[in-house]
């Protein structure tokens, strides 16, 4: 075992006994959303994922240790305070070797689950190519992530605060995979659906599972995306959202918000604007996100088996 990783009991049996397991990030618990939020979602998500047949794993770099899978008492610790640093691939080996925390992003996240041997993992959204990027050059670690670490990442899409468009391009370029579940579009996060299309179609977590299995059996290395739209009930009105967005970019842009903390302004700027709607849709998507992510695994590890 890697001297720097720190892996449950719980997670480490059921990778021991080829049981379905289900990666989950921590950046979306301290960056994401407010306490106590926060911790309530990552809790419910958990159980949801066990409820489903899978065993959750929460990574993060606690105390310079690689985190797979938390105590509550670490995912309370996350969850409130305040100094967690946003870590993606960047930032994990100085938080391990000087001993600090992170909550790890979907790049991190991927990094330590392929780690692991966590080949799907849960979330909210990607990260992706900045609007604007041409100039700023600001484009997610995320999506470098995907295409080089195997790993499955099951999103609701990306938040329209990116530029879609170019997101899909960039994805293209990497070689990795966009597939959306029951639908051709691609999700845009807080709505069903946006102007652009993903690469194909699935309709069951058996036929996800297949084709990440063919991929990887084919020595196509990197990840996948599986957008899976938010429930149709929670989803919120594309017309106010987009406005809303555009208000918080242009907030950002006066405030010259810069780099790794574009996110999570941008966020927390949409979440008062549509007085907690964001976070009501955002709690929504991710536990329909966590139900076929348990599916996906499940179906996953019969192949394998
Ligand atoms: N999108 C969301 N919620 C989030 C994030 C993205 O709707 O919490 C987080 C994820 O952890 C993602 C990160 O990996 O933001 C991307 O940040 P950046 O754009 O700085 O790469």
């Amino acid at each position: 075992m890697n001297p720097f990783v720190d892996m449950t009991e719980e997670v480490a049996y059921a990778l021991a006994e080829h049981l379905p397991v289900v990666a989950l990030e921590s950046t979306i618990i301290s960056h994401g959303m407010p306490y106590p939020d926060n911790l309530r979602t990552a809790e419910e998500v958990a159980a949801i994922i066990r409820e489903h047949g899978a065993v959750p794993a929460t990574t993060a770099i606690m105390d310079g240790k690689i985190k797979i899978g938390l105590t509550k008492e670490e995912l309370t610790r996350l969850a409130s305070e305040k100094e967690v640093i946003k870590a993606s691939r960047k930032d994990i080996a100085y938080l391990a070797a000087s001993g600090k925390t992170g909550a790890t992003t979907v790049a991190g996240t991927m990094f330590c689950a392929g780690l692991a041997g966590i080949p799907i993992f849960v979330t909210g959204g990607i990260g992706g190519v900045h609007r604007g990027a041409e100039s700023t050059m600001d484009i997610s670690a995320d999506l470098e992530e995907l295409g080089r670490t195997n790993v499955a990442v099951i999103c609701a899409g990306a938040k329209s605060i990116l530029d879609l468009g170019l997101t899909m391009e960039y994805l293209e370029t990497k070689g990795v995979p966009v597939l959306s579940y029951q639908t051709d579009h691609l999700p845009a996060f807080f709505t069903r659906s946006s102007a652009f299309s993903s690469n194909y179609k699935v309709n069951d977590p058996e036929e996800i599972a297949a084709v990440i299995d063919t991929k990887w059996s084919l020595g196509l290395d990197g990840g996948l995306v599986i957008a899976n739209p938010i429930p149709e009930h929670s989803a919120l009105e594309e017309a106010y959202m987009n406005q809303t967005i555009e208000e918080a970019l242009q907030e950002a842009d006066k405030q010259k918000v810069k780099q790794k903390e574009v996110t999570p302004f941008l966020l927390e700027y949409i979440h008062k604007a549509t007085e907690g709607k964001s976070l009501q849709a955002n709690i929504a998507l991710i536990k329909s996100n966590a139900v076929l992510g348990a599916q996906t695994a499940a179906a996953f590890q019969k192949l394998r088996n």
